[in-house]
């Protein structure tokens, strides 16, 4: 319409005034309501910090050097916490992002094209491929929801590119047999898709779980995606990606003031890297366990008290995700929506998935099973 891009400017209240209407309609963490998603409230301090760097873009490096300098020390800080000594990394959109590369560098450096990778796979894999020109082959999983090793060392040959394994699946939050994975893949990249349990594994094991190791203290890990948006505490848009060796993919940026781009963006919003900065020094290791070790707590809340409901949990979750089989697991989302709760659900197997985020309250699991105990 005309009127959609306006001749003259229009009055600043009535603007302000849209953009408010725009803003209520949007749900918010601080809601209590959001279940389904991976995401959660930046602390206050990385909300002012990502406003001051909002012109930053490190696509250009050369003028802001000083988000580059913080970027660098992020970049060390979480090579410290997954065990990535000198590893090459690199600032990525997110975990989508994150494994795009991954699977760009399999298939330059092998040339080939078969990608072989769990169920339980994100789909960002699934884009990955089909941009990529890459062949996916499926590998079943166990009861436990993890990949089936006896299946990957029969489908791994001359023709594959890469091997896949995620540790914190985006269904039931379950870690992949990574270790024994690795005895595999010894002539093939092996890629760790660790977008949520990277930020979760480590600090659950400093409180006494005992998790597998996912990270590149196992020797055949080739690259990994870790993401500070999900449980980093990091604004959006924040995904790391680590590779073990440099790569040869540098495309050249002449007219920037760096002298190429490894990764896909061009431009790029670069705020989400100072305020990740502060979050992560605000908090140290203490601030992140003491925050999984909530999550944990009201994740075995929210179980037993959808099992006081009749509902049975899938897997005993190894994260602060929790999934409950049911034959209708759509109905229930809708209907949730209706009463203004966002819900996720489960593919494998069919059913409701519950993502435990900082931003969920003991007060918030008991609103949401009790309005969800009224539609079963
Ligand atoms: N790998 C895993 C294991 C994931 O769970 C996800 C996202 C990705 C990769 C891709 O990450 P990005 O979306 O950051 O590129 N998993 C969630 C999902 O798609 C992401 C999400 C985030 C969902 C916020 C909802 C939401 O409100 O289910």
């Amino acid at each position: 319409m005309k009127d959609d891009f306006p001749e003259k400017g229009r009055d600043i209240d009535e603007l302000i005034e849209k953009i408010k209407i725009a803003e209520d309609k949007d749900m918010s963490f601080s809601s209590g309501k959001i279940f389904g998603s991976m995401c959660t409230e930046p602390l206050d301090i990385a909300k002012k910090v990502y406003s001051r760097f909002i012109e930053s873009n490190l696509g250009n490096p050369g003028l802001y050097p000083g988000t580059e300098k913080l970027e660098k020390e992020v970049h060390e800080a979480i090579a410290y916490l997954i065990n990535a000594g000198t590893t090459e990394a690199l600032s990525v959109g997110g975990g989508t992002e994150g494994n795009i590369i991954a699977l760009w560098r399999a298939r330059e450096k092998s040339g080939k094209r078969k990608v072989l990778l769990p169920k339980s796979s994100h789909f960002s894999f699934e884009k990955a491929c089909s941009l990529l020109d890459m062949r996916p082959e499926y590998i079943s999983l166990t009861d436990k929801y993890t990949m089936d090793l006896g299946e990957l060392k029969k489908k791994i040959d001359d023709e594959t590119a890469v091997v896949i394994a995620i540790a914190g699946t985006t269904e039931h939050g379950v870690v992949d047999p990574i270790k024994k994975v690795a005895e595999l893949t010894e002539d093939v990249h092996f890629h760790v898709d660790a977008a949520f349990g990277g930020f979760v594994i480590p600090f659950l094991n400093e409180l006494g779980h005992d998790l597998p190791a996912f990270d590149f203290e196992i020797d055949g890990v080739d690259s990994l995606v870790i993401d500070p948006h999900k449980m980093g505490m990091s604004p959006v848009p924040l995904g790391l990606f680590y590779s073990r060796t440099e790569n040869e993919i540098t495309i050249d940026s002449p007219y920037l003031t760096g002298r190429h781009q490894k990764d896909i963006r061009g431009t790029r919003v670069s705020a989400s890297i100072p305020a990740f900065w502060i979050t992560l020094n605000y908090l140290g290791k203490q601030g992140y366990k003491n925050m999984v070790s909530q999550c944990m707590q009201r994740t075995y809340y929210l179980i037993d008290r959808m099992e006081e409901e009749g509902f049975s949990s899938t897997v005993t979750p190894s994260m602060n995700i929790a999934s409950f089989e049911h034959r209708n697991p759509e109905r229930i989302v809708r209907e949730m929506e209706e009463k203004g709760f966002n819900l996720s659900r489960t593919v494998i197997p069919r059913g409701l998935r519950f993502v435990v985020m900082p931003h969920v309250s003991m007060e918030s699991i008991d609103e949401m099973v009790k309005h969800l105990g009224d539609l079963k």
